[in-house]
């Protein structure tokens, strides 16, 4: 029985053309600057990005992390939703590396209003931390999948910037927004000072992430990333992997996204499980069973659909690279199989 992996789009592995790619390619020492294949990596990102420059780094965790070093100093406050990844799934580095204080809003599956930003933003007071981050999610993760609509996007961090605070974005799967609504990845980055992209989401990558941004921002990000270990030497093998996703992964993105939309139709109509078909944006499902959500995991589990409970109740589906339409509906048949017995 061969396992459909729903746990995440992180779970891909390189096609033979990638495996190809990086087998092929020509490498450097990238803590010189030397690694011809980095240097080409970090130039399309940036262009694709519309913005000056790129860092190629191990993970998305680390290339959010630096952009809360660059901006923030210790003590200053850095404003996020409740669910996004920063403060939800990095260990409390913004805490543990910066000494940043997050204050954290509810959001609407993700997404913030300028009200609320406006009014989470402090005052001169020297009881109170500074604002001085606003850090936001495109697609938002945990909100399932969320894209920012441009024009609230603008208008949150039009918000920002009046009170002089810097704005990070992190596009983990900014080419899922991309691709869903035919905006460009570069339209949500150039409002953003630094913009951190995964290749080894829905990409299909097996490592990497970069952080774009001024050429300055980007000069001082390397010295960041040096610090916490991230000077990769003849990182051109991987990055040859992201240069192949970014020339061969984006578009087929909405394939992934029309297997979200048949999975959320297909689920819709089994008892034992609610879904929202109409909230689905692009890879990301959200779950709420009848049943506890451990039990459903583990039963699905012995039947090989894989997923990851995200509450009592609920659980997270991904769509991604390794999964067919002919998976989806065998994938459905387990489901249901699971769910009457
Ligand atoms: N997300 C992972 C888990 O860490 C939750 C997943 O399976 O979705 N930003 C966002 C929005 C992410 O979803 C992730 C990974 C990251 C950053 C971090 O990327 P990595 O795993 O490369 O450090």
């Amino acid at each position: 029985m061969k396992p459909i992996d729903f746990r995440s789009d992180t779970v891909t592995k390189p096609t033979p053309a990638m495996r190809r790619a990086m087998a092929e390619a020509e490498v450097g020492d990238d803590v010189y600057g030397e690694d011809p294949t980095v240097n080409r990596l970090e130039q399309r990102v940036a262009e694709r990005l519309g913005l000056e420059a790129a860092l190629f780094v191990p993970s998305g965790t680390q290339s959010n992390q630096l952009a809360m070093g660059l901006h923030c100093r210790p003590a200053d406050e850095v404003i996020t939703e409740a669910g996004s990844h920063i403060v939800q799934y990095e260990g409390g580095a913004v805490s543990a590396l910066w000494g940043i204080q997050p204050l954290m809003l509810p959001g609407e599956r993700g997404l913030l209003t300028p009200a609320q930003v406006a009014e989470a933003v402090r005052g001169e007071n020297i009881h109170a931390p500074r604002s001085r981050l606003l850090s936001l999610e495109n697609t938002h993760n945990k909100g399932g999948g969320t894209v920012w609509p441009l024009e609230r996007f603008r208008a949150v961090v039009e918000v920002a910037r009046k009170a002089g605070l810097a704005v990070h974005l992190d596009g983990a799967r900014l080419f899922n927004a991309e691709v869903a609504t035919g905006t460009p990845a570069s339209a949500w980055a150039k409002l953003a000072d630094t913009t951190s992209v995964c290749f080894s989401k829905g990409l299909g990558a097996p490592v990497g992430s970069a952080l774009v941004g001024s050429a300055a921002l980007i000069r001082e990000a390397r010295r960041l990333r040096k610090r916490l270990g991230g000077g990769m030497r003849q990182a051109g093998l991987l990055a040859a992997a992201a240069l192949y996703a970014l020339e061969h992964h984006v578009e087929r993105l909405a394939e992934d996204h029309a297997h979200t939309r048949r999975l959320a139709a297909g689920l819709a109509e089994l008892s034992g499980v609610k879904v929202e078909p109409s909230q689905v944006e692009t890879n990301i499902l959200l779950v709420e069973f009848t049943r506890p959500a451990s039990e459903m995991v583990s039963r699905l589990a012995s039947l090989g659909v894989l997923l990851n409970a995200t509450g009592a109740h609920t659980a997270r589906l991904v769509c991604h690279l390794d999964i067919s339409a002919a998976d989806i509906d065998e994938a459905l048949s387990r489901i249901r199989r699971a769910l009457e017995s």
